[in-house]
Protein backbone atom coordinates (compact mmCIF):
# COMPACT_ATOMS: atom_id res chain seq x y z
CA UNK A 1 0.00 0.00 0.00
CA UNK A 2 2.73 2.34 1.23
CA UNK A 3 4.57 1.75 -2.24
CA UNK A 4 1.44 2.51 -4.28
CA UNK A 5 0.59 5.74 -2.64
CA UNK A 6 4.83 6.95 -3.24
CA UNK A 7 4.11 5.62 -6.84
CA UNK A 8 1.48 7.78 -7.69
CA UNK A 9 3.07 10.68 -5.80
CA UNK A 10 6.25 10.57 -7.73
CA UNK A 11 3.83 11.13 -10.86
CA UNK A 12 2.70 13.31 -13.07
CA UNK A 13 4.74 11.50 -16.05
CA UNK A 14 3.14 12.58 -18.91
CA UNK A 15 2.45 12.35 -22.37
CA UNK A 16 2.83 15.04 -25.20
CA UNK A 17 1.67 15.23 -29.03
CA UNK A 18 5.17 15.93 -31.39
CA UNK A 19 5.97 18.36 -31.69
CA UNK A 20 6.49 19.91 -28.11
CA UNK A 21 8.10 21.93 -25.61
CA UNK A 22 8.71 21.85 -21.97
CA UNK A 23 10.20 24.45 -19.37
CA UNK A 24 11.32 24.94 -15.71
CA UNK A 25 9.09 26.73 -13.86
CA UNK A 26 5.47 28.39 -14.70
CA UNK A 27 7.53 30.83 -17.21
CA UNK A 28 3.87 30.46 -19.38
CA UNK A 29 4.95 33.45 -21.92
CA UNK A 30 8.21 31.29 -22.75
CA UNK A 31 6.62 28.87 -23.19
CA UNK A 32 4.18 30.12 -25.56
CA UNK A 33 7.32 31.70 -27.10
CA UNK A 34 8.51 28.74 -28.63
CA UNK A 35 5.48 27.72 -28.94
CA UNK A 36 4.46 30.08 -31.69
CA UNK A 37 7.87 28.88 -33.24
CA UNK A 38 6.67 25.92 -33.80
CA UNK A 39 3.40 26.09 -34.64
CA UNK A 40 4.46 28.36 -37.37
CA UNK A 41 6.96 25.49 -38.89
CA UNK A 42 10.17 27.24 -37.43
CA UNK A 43 12.93 25.06 -35.83
CA UNK A 44 13.16 23.18 -32.57
CA UNK A 45 16.51 25.43 -31.95
CA UNK A 46 14.70 28.63 -33.05
CA UNK A 47 11.92 27.85 -30.79
CA UNK A 48 14.47 27.19 -27.97
CA UNK A 49 16.41 29.92 -28.43
CA UNK A 50 12.78 32.51 -28.85
CA UNK A 51 11.48 30.90 -25.58
CA UNK A 52 15.12 31.30 -23.53
CA UNK A 53 15.24 34.61 -24.95
CA UNK A 54 11.66 35.74 -23.87
CA UNK A 55 12.54 35.06 -20.50
CA UNK A 56 15.49 37.25 -20.72
CA UNK A 57 13.55 40.12 -21.99
CA UNK A 58 10.88 39.48 -19.24
CA UNK A 59 13.31 38.79 -16.27
CA UNK A 60 11.55 36.09 -15.78
CA UNK A 61 11.54 35.93 -11.54
CA UNK A 62 14.55 38.17 -11.40
CA UNK A 63 16.53 35.44 -11.82
CA UNK A 64 17.32 35.18 -15.82
CA UNK A 65 17.96 38.36 -18.35
CA UNK A 66 19.34 41.57 -16.88
CA UNK A 67 18.99 43.10 -13.43
CA UNK A 68 19.04 39.93 -11.54
CA UNK A 69 21.61 38.19 -9.16
CA UNK A 70 24.33 40.92 -8.70
CA UNK A 71 27.62 39.38 -8.08
CA UNK A 72 30.32 40.73 -5.59
CA UNK A 73 30.58 43.46 -7.18
CA UNK A 74 26.78 44.40 -7.73
CA UNK A 75 27.25 43.44 -11.62
CA UNK A 76 24.71 41.23 -13.00
CA UNK A 77 26.43 38.63 -15.58
CA UNK A 78 24.80 35.56 -17.68
CA UNK A 79 24.75 32.28 -18.32
CA UNK A 80 23.22 30.59 -21.31
CA UNK A 81 23.52 27.59 -23.58
CA UNK A 82 21.72 25.92 -26.50
CA UNK A 83 21.80 22.58 -27.71
CA UNK A 84 21.46 20.34 -31.05
CA UNK A 85 20.78 16.85 -30.07
CA UNK A 86 20.70 16.24 -34.15
CA UNK A 87 24.29 17.11 -34.38
CA UNK A 88 25.57 17.32 -31.15
CA UNK A 89 26.70 21.11 -31.17
CA UNK A 90 26.28 23.59 -28.25
CA UNK A 91 27.22 27.02 -28.15
CA UNK A 92 27.62 28.41 -24.52
CA UNK A 93 28.58 31.65 -23.01
CA UNK A 94 28.92 32.03 -19.64
CA UNK A 95 30.45 35.11 -17.02
CA UNK A 96 28.55 37.34 -20.03
CA UNK A 97 28.70 41.22 -19.10
CA UNK A 98 26.87 44.35 -20.54
CA UNK A 99 24.85 41.74 -23.13
CA UNK A 100 21.17 41.04 -22.65
CA UNK A 101 20.18 38.25 -25.02
CA UNK A 102 23.03 35.70 -23.63
CA UNK A 103 20.93 32.59 -25.15
CA UNK A 104 20.96 34.42 -28.63
CA UNK A 105 25.22 35.16 -28.13
CA UNK A 106 25.44 31.00 -27.28
CA UNK A 107 23.45 29.94 -30.62
CA UNK A 108 25.72 32.60 -32.75
CA UNK A 109 28.60 31.07 -30.85
CA UNK A 110 27.37 27.43 -32.02
CA UNK A 111 26.51 29.01 -35.53
CA UNK A 112 29.71 31.32 -36.41
CA UNK A 113 32.32 29.51 -34.50
CA UNK A 114 33.80 26.14 -33.99
CA UNK A 115 34.02 26.59 -30.67
CA UNK A 116 31.32 25.50 -27.60
CA UNK A 117 31.65 28.18 -24.95
CA UNK A 118 32.89 31.25 -24.83
CA UNK A 119 33.18 32.91 -21.87
CA UNK A 120 33.95 36.50 -19.78
CA UNK A 121 34.83 39.79 -21.06
CA UNK A 122 36.25 38.23 -24.21
CA UNK A 123 32.36 36.61 -24.99
CA UNK A 124 30.74 40.11 -24.86
CA UNK A 125 33.57 41.28 -27.22
CA UNK A 126 32.65 38.45 -29.44
CA UNK A 127 28.69 39.29 -28.60
CA UNK A 128 29.07 42.66 -29.61
CA UNK A 129 31.46 41.91 -33.02
CA UNK A 130 28.47 39.72 -34.09
CA UNK A 131 26.14 42.69 -33.66
CA UNK A 132 24.85 42.30 -30.14
CA UNK A 133 24.15 45.88 -28.65
CA UNK A 134 26.23 46.02 -25.67
CA UNK A 135 24.69 48.19 -22.46
CA UNK A 136 24.25 47.81 -18.53
CA UNK A 137 22.38 45.04 -17.10
CA UNK A 138 22.33 47.08 -13.93
CA UNK A 139 18.78 48.26 -12.92
CA UNK A 140 17.49 49.93 -9.63
CA UNK A 141 16.24 46.71 -8.74
CA UNK A 142 19.80 44.83 -8.64
CA UNK A 143 21.78 47.97 -7.55
CA UNK A 144 19.23 47.98 -4.23
CA UNK A 145 20.27 44.29 -3.89
CA UNK A 146 23.58 44.69 -3.86
CA UNK A 147 23.31 48.05 -1.57
CA UNK A 148 21.12 45.94 0.90
CA UNK A 149 24.02 43.28 0.28
CA UNK A 150 26.69 45.40 1.28
CA UNK A 151 25.04 46.99 4.24
CA UNK A 152 24.62 43.45 5.52
CA UNK A 153 28.29 42.95 5.51
CA UNK A 154 28.15 41.21 2.40
CA UNK A 155 25.88 38.26 4.04
CA UNK A 156 25.32 35.67 2.67
CA UNK A 157 28.16 35.17 0.60
CA UNK A 158 29.89 31.78 -1.12
CA UNK A 159 33.13 31.78 1.07
CA UNK A 160 33.93 28.90 3.02
CA UNK A 161 35.11 29.61 6.66
CA UNK A 162 38.44 28.91 5.90
CA UNK A 163 39.17 32.25 4.98
CA UNK A 164 40.06 36.10 6.46
CA UNK A 165 38.54 38.26 6.96
CA UNK A 166 35.98 36.03 8.83
CA UNK A 167 33.41 35.67 5.65
CA UNK A 168 30.37 35.02 7.87
CA UNK A 169 30.87 38.32 9.51
CA UNK A 170 32.87 40.90 7.02
CA UNK A 171 32.96 41.42 3.21
CA UNK A 172 36.26 40.51 1.61
CA UNK A 173 38.60 41.18 -0.01
CA UNK A 174 39.66 38.11 1.93
CA UNK A 175 43.05 35.72 2.05
CA UNK A 176 43.36 31.94 2.54
CA UNK A 177 43.96 31.72 6.22
CA UNK A 178 46.15 28.48 6.49
CA UNK A 179 45.69 24.58 8.13
CA UNK A 180 41.94 25.86 9.71
CA UNK A 181 39.70 22.72 9.34
CA UNK A 182 36.47 23.54 7.61
CA UNK A 183 33.68 24.48 9.23
CA UNK A 184 30.18 23.71 7.32
CA UNK A 185 29.09 26.79 5.54
CA UNK A 186 25.81 27.93 7.15
CA UNK A 187 24.72 30.00 3.77
CA UNK A 188 20.95 30.17 3.59
CA UNK A 189 20.03 29.25 -0.03
CA UNK A 190 17.41 31.85 -1.07
CA UNK A 191 15.05 28.96 -3.46
CA UNK A 192 13.92 32.32 -5.21
CA UNK A 193 17.07 33.33 -6.06
CA UNK A 194 17.30 30.17 -8.43
CA UNK A 195 14.92 29.56 -11.22
CA UNK A 196 16.82 29.55 -14.61
CA UNK A 197 14.89 28.77 -17.70
CA UNK A 198 15.45 25.78 -18.93
CA UNK A 199 13.69 24.52 -22.27
CA UNK A 200 13.56 21.40 -24.43
CA UNK A 201 11.62 20.91 -27.70
CA UNK A 202 10.80 18.44 -29.48
CA UNK A 203 9.95 18.42 -33.48
CA UNK A 204 7.21 16.41 -34.86
CA UNK A 205 10.10 14.00 -36.35
CA UNK A 206 11.60 13.45 -32.67
CA UNK A 207 14.20 15.25 -33.16
CA UNK A 208 15.83 17.02 -29.70
CA UNK A 209 17.26 21.08 -28.80
CA UNK A 210 17.91 21.87 -25.34
CA UNK A 211 19.09 25.40 -24.12
CA UNK A 212 18.87 27.46 -20.82
CA UNK A 213 19.38 31.11 -19.94
CA UNK A 214 20.38 31.97 -16.13
CA UNK A 215 21.87 35.13 -14.12
CA UNK A 216 23.25 32.89 -12.09
CA UNK A 217 23.16 32.93 -8.22
CA UNK A 218 23.06 36.29 -6.13
CA UNK A 219 26.18 37.71 -4.55
CA UNK A 220 28.10 34.82 -6.82
CA UNK A 221 32.06 35.66 -6.60
CA UNK A 222 32.95 37.25 -10.19
CA UNK A 223 34.15 34.90 -12.58
CA UNK A 224 31.49 32.17 -11.58
CA UNK A 225 30.37 30.18 -13.91
CA UNK A 226 27.21 27.76 -12.95
CA UNK A 227 25.71 24.66 -14.50
CA UNK A 228 22.92 26.24 -16.77
CA UNK A 229 26.12 26.87 -19.44
CA UNK A 230 27.74 23.66 -19.04
CA UNK A 231 26.58 20.89 -21.55
CA UNK A 232 25.72 17.59 -19.60
CA UNK A 233 24.60 19.71 -16.63
CA UNK A 234 22.16 22.65 -17.34
CA UNK A 235 20.77 20.85 -20.37
CA UNK A 236 21.60 18.25 -22.63
CA UNK A 237 19.75 17.19 -26.11
CA UNK A 238 20.39 13.58 -28.10
CA UNK A 239 17.86 13.16 -30.96
CA UNK A 240 18.81 9.33 -30.66
CA UNK A 241 17.03 9.45 -26.91
CA UNK A 242 15.73 12.97 -25.65
CA UNK A 243 16.99 15.86 -23.77
CA UNK A 244 17.03 17.31 -20.26
CA UNK A 245 17.40 20.80 -18.21
CA UNK A 246 17.94 21.47 -14.42
CA UNK A 247 17.57 23.88 -12.49
CA UNK A 248 18.83 24.80 -8.89
CA UNK A 249 21.91 24.72 -7.19
CA UNK A 250 24.14 24.48 -10.26
CA UNK A 251 27.50 24.75 -7.75
CA UNK A 252 26.34 21.44 -6.57
CA UNK A 253 24.92 20.12 -9.77
CA UNK A 254 27.04 20.95 -11.90
CA UNK A 255 29.47 18.13 -10.58
CA UNK A 256 27.25 15.36 -11.41
CA UNK A 257 25.80 16.24 -15.28
CA UNK A 258 22.26 15.80 -14.26
CA UNK A 259 21.17 15.94 -17.61
CA UNK A 260 23.61 14.08 -19.16
CA UNK A 261 22.97 11.23 -16.70
CA UNK A 262 18.77 11.67 -17.30
CA UNK A 263 18.97 11.66 -21.31
CA UNK A 264 21.62 8.06 -20.79
CA UNK A 265 19.31 6.55 -18.53
CA UNK A 266 16.42 7.51 -21.27
CA UNK A 267 18.89 6.21 -23.43
CA UNK A 268 18.51 2.77 -22.08
CA UNK A 269 14.81 2.62 -21.50
CA UNK A 270 13.71 4.84 -17.94
CA UNK A 271 10.85 6.19 -18.54
CA UNK A 272 11.75 10.37 -18.20
CA UNK A 273 9.72 10.89 -14.76
CA UNK A 274 12.03 7.69 -13.40
CA UNK A 275 15.48 9.27 -15.05
CA UNK A 276 15.20 12.81 -13.73
CA UNK A 277 14.03 11.53 -10.28
CA UNK A 278 17.33 9.04 -10.38
CA UNK A 279 19.75 12.27 -11.50
CA UNK A 280 17.89 14.08 -8.58
CA UNK A 281 18.77 10.99 -6.23
CA UNK A 282 22.41 10.48 -7.38
CA UNK A 283 22.86 14.23 -5.89
CA UNK A 284 20.78 13.63 -3.23
CA UNK A 285 23.60 11.40 -2.20
CA UNK A 286 26.20 13.67 -1.39
CA UNK A 287 24.35 16.68 -1.00
CA UNK A 288 21.06 15.96 0.87
CA UNK A 289 19.78 19.23 1.29
CA UNK A 290 20.75 20.58 -2.21
CA UNK A 291 18.26 22.92 -4.21
CA UNK A 292 17.17 21.48 -7.40
CA UNK A 293 14.94 19.74 -9.66
CA UNK A 294 14.78 18.42 -13.56
CA UNK A 295 12.76 18.31 -16.09
CA UNK A 296 13.15 15.46 -18.49
CA UNK A 297 11.35 14.45 -22.00
CA UNK A 298 12.00 11.38 -24.54
CA UNK A 299 11.24 11.16 -28.37
CA UNK A 300 8.13 9.55 -28.08
CA UNK A 301 6.93 12.48 -26.34
CA UNK A 302 6.59 11.30 -22.36
CA UNK A 303 7.91 14.01 -20.23
CA UNK A 304 8.63 14.20 -16.56
CA UNK A 305 10.21 15.81 -13.91
CA UNK A 306 11.85 15.65 -10.40
CA UNK A 307 13.04 17.70 -7.14
CA UNK A 308 14.67 17.29 -3.78
CA UNK A 309 12.45 18.36 -1.32
CA UNK A 310 13.15 21.20 1.15
CA UNK A 311 11.37 23.19 3.73
CA UNK A 312 9.37 25.49 1.28
CA UNK A 313 9.97 23.52 -1.88
CA UNK A 314 8.08 20.43 -1.74
CA UNK A 315 6.49 20.88 -5.64
CA UNK A 316 8.08 21.85 -8.44
CA UNK A 317 6.30 23.91 -11.49
CA UNK A 318 7.02 23.31 -15.18
CA UNK A 319 5.37 24.17 -18.60
CA UNK A 320 4.29 22.16 -21.56
CA UNK A 321 2.81 23.14 -24.78
CA UNK A 322 1.38 20.66 -27.45
CA UNK A 323 -0.88 21.42 -30.47
CA UNK A 324 -3.93 19.71 -28.75
CA UNK A 325 -3.73 22.02 -25.63
CA UNK A 326 -2.24 24.49 -28.17
CA UNK A 327 -1.97 26.93 -24.78
CA UNK A 328 0.77 26.27 -22.00
CA UNK A 329 -0.18 23.83 -19.51
CA UNK A 330 1.26 24.63 -15.87
CA UNK A 331 2.49 20.60 -14.47
CA UNK A 332 3.64 20.03 -10.79
CA UNK A 333 5.48 17.01 -9.30
CA UNK A 334 5.86 16.23 -5.93
CA UNK A 335 9.65 16.85 -4.35
CA UNK A 336 11.08 13.59 -2.43
C1 LIG B 1 23.04 28.54 -11.42
N1 LIG B 1 21.42 26.85 -11.86
O1 LIG B 1 23.70 29.40 -11.97
C2 LIG B 1 21.70 28.24 -11.98
C3 LIG B 1 20.76 29.11 -11.26
C4 LIG B 1 19.45 28.59 -11.16
O2 LIG B 1 17.65 27.42 -11.24
O3 LIG B 1 18.68 29.12 -10.67
N2 LIG B 1 18.94 27.58 -11.51
O4 LIG B 1 23.39 27.96 -10.39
Amino acid sequence: MTTFLVYILMLPFGHATLPFVINTWPFKDATSAAWSVLQAGGSILDAVEQGCSRCEVDQCDGSVGFGGSPDENGETTLDAMIMNGDTMEVGAVADLRRIKNAIGVARAVMQHTEHTFLVGESASVFAENMGFTAEDLTTNKSLSIFTQWLKDNCQPNYRKQNVLPDPSKNCGPYKPRAMLKQRKSERQIDIHAHDTIGMIAIGQDGHVAAGTSTNGANHKIPGRVGDSSVAGAGAYADSTAGGAAATGDGDVMMRFLPSFLAVELMRTGADPSSACKTAISRIKRYYPEFFGAVICANTTGHYGAACNKLPGFSKFSFMVSDSPSNVPLLKSVDCF
